[in-house]
């Protein structure tokens, strides 16, 4: 699945989503700074975006 991402600007936020979404179990975790996009392996769409706004990011719907 692809996620679109408003609020990543920097390496800190990509390491921080990247980390967050791998520790609760994502495999193949991608961030795009240019694009704000997270790609991860798996189609659970809510769980992502839990753990990415539990991070402080704001999925865009
Ligand atoms: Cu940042």
């Amino acid at each position: 699945m692809i996620l679109n991402v408003e609020n990543m600007t920097c390496d800190h936020c990509k390491m921080t989503v990247e980390k967050a979404l791998t520790n609760a179990g994502f495999t193949n975790v991608a961030v795009d700074l240019g694009k704000g996009t997270v790609a991860v392996d798996g189609d659970d769409v809510a769980a992502a975006t839990k753990i990415i706004e539990d991070s402080g990011y704001k999925v865009k719907k």
